[in-house]
């Protein structure tokens, strides 16, 4: 998990480098300020002089101000409207939701016009500017990617934007900002920038159907998947999560390619069919308070079923 971008200095695209300029400036101000406060300090213990009225009221009140804070505030405020909109003028928009407690996504495919959804792992395009389109069903929350951008609140009934572009392809780590309740912690987003090509095929697979993994001529496996499927439907799942041409509830994430995340439960878990399977069984032990039910009631043969199923959605 170490091997994900996630240290605000190590900026991995222009916003973040903004941020990291600014920060620097801001920085430096701040040394200024507390060496000259020092400086006083040691005049005031040492000499045991006090400062002239005259000379304290001009230096404090209108000399400190002005060479000072007033170019500091100047160059913040005019550095601050892009990062929050961005400046280019064709970005990529991608529509993110935030939940009680994790991510869902929504994408255009530009080839078929259809809307994507996704969850939770945000894939872009290097070198391309994206523009988040960011909103709450439910409390506030906030997405902070710090390798790549600013924080931006998501409020309820509202939409706000965050402009973030990745100059080098990798797994970016983000987090919600904005205490949320219970799981606000375990609340990650990753960020996954694919080449240009590659992010194509990464959207136009998505918007498709599942894809099965490839197993040949496998017949166990393939009837273990079929079973896993009815019991994706018997035990009630349907009633929360999305299988494209199976499901179609939105409470939960859009399983259509679960198989296909590097993560499960926000960032939490690295996903395999293991993992998986515990996450079924007792997700109230691995995310207590998650806005799903732990199906401790489900056979091992069952949960075998289920979970192979769903590693296999591509
Ligand atoms: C009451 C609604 C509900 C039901 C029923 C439900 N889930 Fe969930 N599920 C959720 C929610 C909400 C999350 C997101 C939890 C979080 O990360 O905070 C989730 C997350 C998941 C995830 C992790 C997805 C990811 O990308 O992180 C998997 C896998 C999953 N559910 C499978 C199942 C299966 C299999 C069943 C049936 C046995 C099931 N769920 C039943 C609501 C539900
Ligand atoms: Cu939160």
């Amino acid at each position: 998990m170490n091997a994900w971008g996630a240290f605000a200095f190590d900026a991995a695209g222009p916003a973040s480098q903004d941020i990291a300029q600014i920060t620097l400036w801001l920085l430096i101000g701040a040394t200024l300020i507390y060496a000259g406060v020092m400086l006083l300090l040691r005049h005031a213990l040492r000499d045991r002089r006090r400062l002239r009225e005259r000379a304290l009221l001009a230096g404090a009140g209108v000399v400190f101000p002005a060479a000072v804070l007033l170019p500091l505030l100047l160059y913040s405020v005019a550095r601050s409207p892009d990062l929050a909109a961005g400046r280019a003028t064709d970005p990529l928009v991608i529509g993110v939701t935030a939940r009680m407690w994790w991510w869902e996504l929504r994408y255009r495919d530009p080839s078929t016009g259809r809307v994507v959804l996704a969850a939770n792992e945000l894939n872009i395009p290097v070198g391309r500017p994206v523009r988040l389109a960011l909103t709450s069903d439910d409390v506030i929350h906030s997405v902070w990617v710090p390798a790549l951008a600013g924080k931006v609140d998501a409020v309820p009934g509202r939409i706000n934007h965050l402009a973030l572009q990745a100059d080098r392809p990798g797994v970016y780590r983000g987090q919600c900002a904005e205490f949320c309740g219970e799981q606000h912690a375990r609340m990650g987003l990753l960020v996954i920038a694919r080449a240009p090509q590659e992010f194509d095929r990464w959207l136009h697979r998505q918007g498709a159907g599942p894809v099965r993994r490839d197993d040949g001529a496998d017949e166990a496996l393939a009837s273990q998947r079929a079973r896993g499927q009815r019991a994706f439907l018997q035990a009630g799942c349907a009633a929360c999560h999305r299988i494209a041409g199976l499901a179609d509830s939105r409470l939960g994430p859009d399983l259509t390619h679960v198989g296909g995340r590097l993560t499960l439960g926000a960032g939490q878990l690295a996903n395999d069919a293991s993992t998986l399977r515990r996450w079924i069984e007792d997700v109230q032990a691995l995310k207590p308070g998650a806005r799903m039910p732990s199906f401790r009631h489900l056979d091992d043969a069952t949960l075998a079923d289920l979970s192979v199923y769903l590693s296999g959605l591509e």
